[in-house]
């Protein structure tokens, strides 16, 4: 006799264990049925109960997973993710570097992107606003301008998570920005622990600790949040150069005007992106990344 198989979402992933979304809106602890699965927030699975043993049999084929390396290794962050929000706040934790590189990670997956400002209560948000405006346009599909704390524009984010489009949403951003805050404000009950930056120990201390997956109910089928820990360093050595340097979109338009067609845009004559930049219609910090990020991929050189 064959045992029956049940399809499920992941919504929580540790080493032997997952925490998993039926399709009738249960939620089950279940444990990892082969080593050789590497199960991943986000995954499609199909599961089985034997003897009350709930276990994950089966991971489905990803439409796409969000990685970050870090050190020599490479992290799945989450699968089929449909939109990743891209959280930041005004300074001091406007973090474009951070920002360029969950930008690439999420661009080598075909993942697109939105770019959430947080803290618009903030007196200095609208200094980032404009900030953000002028070097994103080309590349998020939007910047969201909003306030966790007075509720401001937290009905654009709603709109974002209209499930009949996007089912499967992940919020990155440094620690501290209010990724788990812009949550509770989603998901009332959702018990995202967030935490004051005055309590924090130092850099790098994160408040949300592991991913996991927040279910949105709104009308209709659920979708799901997906909560990242704040990640400082944010590594994308698993990206080829090549990759990196597409990762910039709005280069693209310039580069096609460089005298080499697979210009590195470093010291090459004639180079459209250098020439862009003099004349102010590129971003700096852009390019700041992009060199940035080409030499972690690349093993450090100096540029
Ligand atoms: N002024 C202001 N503070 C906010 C807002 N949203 C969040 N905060 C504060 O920012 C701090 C960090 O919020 P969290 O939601 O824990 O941030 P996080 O991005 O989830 O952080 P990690 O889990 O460490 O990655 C807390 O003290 C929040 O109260 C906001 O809209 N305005
Ligand atoms: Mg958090
Ligand atoms: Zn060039």
């Amino acid at each position: 006799m064959t045992t029956q198989l049940y399809p499920g979402t992941l919504v929580a992933v540790t080493r032997r264990h997952a925490r998993l979304l039926t399709r009738d809106g249960s939620i089950l602890e279940a444990t990892i049925g082969s080593r050789s699965l590497e199960p991943c927030v986000g995954d499609e699975v199909m599961w089985k109960n034997e003897q009350s043993q709930i276990s994950v049999e089966e991971i489905l084929p990803r439409t796409n997973c969000l990685l970050r390396s870090y050190e020599r290794k490479t992290k799945k962050l989450a699968a089929n993710v449909d939109l990743l929000l891209v959280v930041t706040a005004p300074e001091p934790l406007l973090n474009l570097s951070s920002l360029d590189r969950m930008l690439a990670a999420a661009h080598k997956e075909n993942i697109p992107t939105c770019i959430v400002l947080n803290k618009a209560d903030l007196e200095n948000s609208k200094e980032a606003l404009s900030r953000l405006e002028q070097i994103y346009s080309q590349v998020a599909l939007q910047t969201l301008y909003v306030s966790a704390h007075s509720g401001e524009g937290v009905d654009d984010l709603v709109e974002l998570l209209k499930p009949d489009e996007r089912e499967k949403i992940a919020i990155a951003g440094v620690s501290g920005v209010g990724k788990s805050s812009l949550l509770n404000e989603l998901i009332p009950n959702s018990e995202a622990r967030t935490r004051d930056v005055s309590q924090r120990t130092g850099q790098g201390k994160q408040t949300t600790s592991h991913v996991e997956a927040h279910i949105y109910a709104g009308s209709g089928k659920p979708s799901f949040l997906i909560d990242l820990p704040g990640i400082q360093n944010f590594g994308v050595s698993h990206l080829s150069d090549v990759e990196v340097r597409d990762s910039l979109k709005e280069f693209e338009a310039f580069a096609a005007n460089c005298r080499f067609n697979n210009c590195w845009h470093l010291a090459e004559p004639d180079c459209a992106i250098q020439s862009a930049l003099k004349n102010g219609e590129l971003p700096q910090s852009r390019y700041d990344s992009y060199i940035d990020m080409l030499q972690e991929v690349r093993g450090r050189q100096d540029y």
